[in-house]
């Protein structure tokens, strides 16, 4: 991938998109929601497709001269259907908030009573944090794991539904270690006359390689950001059974959005295209190979993990033994090429802006090859670098790690800019 006019034209953005790229190189991604697209993902965002307008779907736009968006649209929304498995697809969502939204619109009436999980145990919010649009306009009510196991305990949850009698059950999360049983979840919704819907957005990807259960047959809606463990463009979709297909495609235009972005969408068949190869399975096996093998090297190295360790790509480090903040432990790392973020814990004494615990995972570092023999060092250095956060030779230590591990698995290596 060459740039030829941007740098010619705008020397300020070529400058700081240069400046990123390097950082991107440089250091090791471990913010457990982001990923490195492929150069072909990349690519198809940078085409004319973006200079289309295109309201509406395929075959039924407002607008002339759809006949090659069109296509592109369908070819997303097919392979989006065959990789999920799924009766219909709505590839138009530009990020995974929007994409919610849309889901309640399409189901619920304002004040209808919900199910989702807090946002400071693991949840999103849009799941009903009262500052978000989700909270204010319907009765959420929040479920979130015990405090012994720091897991979500199904006789809880069958209790509250039963008490509380939802209209919807949200499920998913973008900070919880463990697996969503969508089977057990789909009983108790249909105990209750629920609807469930299944965010799979942090663990899509261990959905379509079995690592993690798949939402479908069992969830009424499934909805999944593109960028996380998919390894798409930064964007979302939403799928569904047949029977909802118009009250989403609705909801989602004219019911929040405008005009889609067509280059994302054909960004999103391409990585649809990639997720389907056996190669995906492999590196999607591999990331949950990687994260335990990090979790493992973490905790024997006396770092305390909520929940004591993971099932999928990420997992949260409780700061408190260390006594330093979420802050200061991600910044540390972050400052010798470790990107994390800080993030709260179950029942934790902090808030969400000053948190006491970090998140962390593996699928981006994944996507550069590495294996549990890399997550072995890194995992050790992590530890020694909590451990003594103010001690400038480790921190120089922590340095050289980074500076070694992102040589030896080169990232981008054909851009040039
Ligand atoms: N911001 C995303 C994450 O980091 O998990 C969720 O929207």
């Amino acid at each position: 991938m060459k740039y030829e006019q941007l740098p010619q034209q705008d020397p300020e953005i070529t400058d700081l998109v240069r400046q990123e790229i390097k950082r991107q190189q440089d250091g090791l991604v471990m913010i457990p929601s982001e990923n490195h697209a492929s150069v072909a993902v990349l690519e198809a965002m940078a085409t004319v497709l973006s200079n289309k307008y295109a309201e509406g779907y395929p075959h039924k736009r407002y607008y002339t001269g759809n006949q090659y968006v069109d296509q592109v649209e369908q070819l997303a929304i097919d392979r989006a259907k065959a990789l999920f498995k799924a009766d219909h697809a709505n590839v138009q969502p530009n990020a995974g908030s929007g994409a919610n939204i849309a889901i309640y619109l399409a189901t619920l009436k304002p004040g209808d009573k919900v199910m989702g999980m807090k946002l400071d145990q693991g949840g999103h919010l849009t799941h009903g944090h009262p500052v978000n649009l989700s909270g204010q306009l319907y009765n959420f009510v929040q479920y979130g794991v015990r405090q012994d196991t720091e897991i979500i305990d199904m006789n809880e949850i069958r209790d509250m539904a039963k008490k509380e009698k939802p209209k919807m059950i949200v499920t998913g999360a973008t900070a919880y270690p463990r697996i969503f049983d969508f089977k057990a979840w789909k009983e108790i919704a249909d105990e209750v006359g629920a609807l469930l819907l299944a965010d799979i957005s942090h663990f899509v990807g261990l959905c379509i390689s079995g690592d993690h259960p798949a939402p479908f047959p069992y969830a009424d809606f499934v909805m999944t950001t593109t960028h996380k463990t998919l390894r798409g463009p930064r964007s979302a979709i939403i799928l569904t059974q047949q029977e909802h297909a118009k009250a989403i495609d609705k909801a989602v235009f004219p019911g929040t959005q405008g005009g889609p972005l067509e280059h994302v969408i054909a960004a999103k068949a391409v990585c649809f295209a990639e997720a389907a190869k056996p190669e995906f399975i492999n590196y999607a096996q591999q990331i949950v190979k990687n994260a335990k093998a990090l979790a493992e090297t973490l905790t024997d190295e006396g770092i305390r993990l909520v929940s004591g360790g993971t099932d999928i790509h990420l997992m949260l480090i409780d700061c408190n033994p260390l006594k330093i903040s979420g802050r200061t432990g991600s910044n540390v790392l972050a400052e010798g090429g470790i990107y994390t973020n800080r993030n709260t814990i179950p029942y934790d004494p902090g808030s969400a802006f000053e948190p006491t615990g970090i998140r962390l995972g593996t699928p981006a570092i994944t996507t550069r090859g590495m294996k549990e023999d890399q997550m072995k060092i890194i995992g050790t250095i992590i530890a020694k670098v909590l451990k003594n956060s103010t001690n400038e030779e480790i921190k120089k230590e922590l340095n050289d790690t980074v500076t070694e591990l992102a040589n030896q698995f080169p990232l981008y290596p054909e851009m040039t800019i």
